[in-house]
């Protein structure tokens, strides 16, 4: 069929599935929003800022397993979205941007509004396409959703020049992908699995490390199976929060960093370590060489790359993980039924642990409430409801790890590589396009909020309503509490003021709803109103801005030599 180069792109995202595009037009990509001017069947949800658009599109790729996408204009409406290009790459979260550039005739020449953005993105795309001739872009289109969303998930750039969308093209949707250098792995080995089995079934101290490549999978009916077959404890990475139900028996709390001290000490004492679609990240096992000492490896991932890149495996099982996973299932209830022993004394030492060391904060010390009783109380009201959280990066994040308990998988999303402020608000607005039955909270930061908050414009008027609960405690305050306890107290420049602005007066100003909480007492109305009310809203709370996260292992120190909540703190308050 005879079009031009911007209504086969548009078809092409017909042809995909595609039901939502995120993004702002501009010069180069003109002819594409032309093109949607004239019909398509994908909504374009017009943000304010491309970052903005490139978050959404990861919120809608995390709530929902599909692909995201993005679309902006050359130059710095691609350069824009830079940052959620990298946050997707460090997560892999499944993304298509697609960018407007120069003519062809001018590439090369400093033409108004050129990047290179190919060149710009190349170390934090999967692959990218700049787009040369219009014959190429329904070819490309296909390759470009396959590459995201196969192997390890990530994002990919579709730069296309303006007359390249301007010429007339003969379209057909291509059914294969022409790729011969692409292959991820498609079946794991069986001997593999059974050298795994093995050696979990037998373990005395079993962990299973689940991260966020099992929820990329659609593997977590299958890591169910495996931790209730073997009746193993699983500790899930931030990245990973949401693969496996948070009030399961089995589930033992968050490793790493801000982790709480039984998880950790599970995760470091154990004598096999099995890591699920994880990658040992810095912030989960502080110094390396003092991590998970004499523990044998099994490690199961979908990317071979990263198998022993931190870590040796003792047992690599590369492959699918909803296949491996499943395959896994089924050794291990053979090795139990054959007499395998079951690990409960191994269970019940960690939930000793957990009674002897639960996470603990202070009781009020002044005026405000408490961050961590903030998000208890959120908790409390959103428990068994149908409710993504999405957050920013500080303080709050941690909390709202360590305090909320995701039940369904891809209800927790948040920036965890990258760790990117400003993510909570649009991911936000992108899971709720994606899940629009669901209720969608932000816990955000005062400073992360300011990042991104121009996008509360974009909830109200594209009806995509959310609930921002901003644990505003006047500071940068991740960036404070450091300078607390490892620049001895030097603050230099955190200190943001609570009521500047006034946040409940912006989120009228952007047609939601505001509400100021600075008294305990008015906390739990104020929210239960908030998650009742179907529009977007921001509850601005007050709290206590000597507040500190802990536990904390101090970067770069070893996992068990962690911080706990200090005494004195406690004493104080
Ligand atoms: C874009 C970006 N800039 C800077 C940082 C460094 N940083 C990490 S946490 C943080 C403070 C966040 O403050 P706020 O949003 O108020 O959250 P809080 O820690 O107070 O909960 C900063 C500045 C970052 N992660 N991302």
């Amino acid at each position: 069929m005879k079009m031009r180069g911007a209504d086969a792109v548009l078809r092409s995202l017909e042809a995909e599935g595609v039901d939502t595009m995120f993004g702002i037009p501009g010069g180069a990509i003109m002819p594409t929003y032309d093109a949607m001017a004239r019909g398509t069947s994908v909504r374009h949800v017009l943000a304010r800022h491309e970052q903005g658009a490139g978050h959404m599109a990861q919120g809608y790729a995390r709530a929902s397993g599909r692909v995201g996408v993005a679309i902006a204009t050359s130059g710095p409406g691609a350069t824009n979205l830079v940052t959620p290009i990298a946050d997707a790459w460090m997560d892999s979260t499944p993304l298509v941007c697609i960018t407007g550039q120069v003519r062809t005739s001018l590439i090369g020449t400093d033409a108004f509004q050129e990047c290179d953005i190919t060149g710009v993105t190349m170390p934090i795309v999967k692959h990218s396409w700049l787009v040369h001739d219009p014959r190429e872009i329904a070819g490309v289109m296909k390759a470009a959703f396959h590459v995201a969303r196969t192997g390890r998930c990530g994002p990919v750039l579709v730069d296309i020049p303006r007359d390249v969308q301007e010429a007339e093209v003969d379209f057909a949707y291509p059914d294969k992908v022409e790729l011969p250098g692409w292959k991820p792995p498609r079946k794991v080995h069986p001997l593999q699995i059974k050298q795994a089995a093995e050696a979990i079934a037998n373990a005395e101290k079993p962990v299973l490390y689940v991260g966020g490549g099992t929820l990329n999978a659609d593997a977590c009916a299958e890591l169910l199976e495996v931790a209730e077959t073997g009746r193993f404890p699983v500790i899930t990475t931030l990245m990973g929060k949401s693969a496996f139900p948070e009030t399961h028996e089995l589930h033992f709390g968050w490793p790493g960093m801000h982790g709480p001290k039984w998880a950790n000490l599970a995760m470091n004492t154990c004598d096999v370590l099995v890591a699920i679609g994880a990658r040992f990240d810095d912030r989960v096992t502080g110094k390396l060489t003092a991590f998970a000492p004499g523990a044998t490896v099994v490690h199961l991932d979908i990317d071979a790359a990263e198998i022993s890149k931190l870590r040796d495996a003792d047992i690599p099982v590369v492959g699918p993980l909803k296949q491996a996973l499943a395959a896994l299932a089924k050794e291990v209830g053979k090795l139990r039924e054959a007499g395998a022993p079951v690990p409960e004394a191994w269970l019940r030492r960690i939930a000793d642990w957990r009674d002897e060391f639960p996470l603990r904060y202070g009781g009020r010390s002044g005026d405000w409430p408490k961050p961590q009783w903030v998000m208890e109380q959120l908790q409390e009201l959103t428990a068994g409801e149908d409710v993504i959280v999405s957050t920013g990066v500080g303080q709050h994040q941690m909390w709202a790890m360590q305090y909320i308990l995701s039940e369904r998988p891809r209800t927790f999303i948040t920036s965890g590589g990258l760790g990117t402020m400003g993510f909570g608000i649009p991911a936000a607005i992108g899971a709720k396009a994606a899940r629009p039955e669901a209720t969608v909270v932000c816990v955000d930061g005062d400073g992360c909020f300011q990042m991104t908050c121009q996008e509360l414009a974009t909830a109200a008027l594209e009806n995509l309503p959310i609930v921002v609960v901003l644990v505003n405690n006047g500071y940068l305050g991740m960036v404070y509490q450091w300078q607390d306890m490892f620049f001895e107290g030097r603050y230099s420049h955190v200190h943001l003021t609570k009521s500047v602005p006034d946040y409940a007066r912006l989120a009228e100003a952007y047609g939601g709803v505001g509400m100021t909480v600075t008294e305990e007492s008015e906390v739990r109305p104020a929210l239960e109103e908030a998650l009742q009310l179907g529009r977007t809203v921001v509850v601005d709370v007050h709290v206590d801005p000597k507040e500190q996260c802990f536990p904390m292992i101090p970067a770069g120190a070893a996992a068990l030599d962690m911080i706990e909540y200090p005494e004195a703190m406690e004493a104080e308050a």
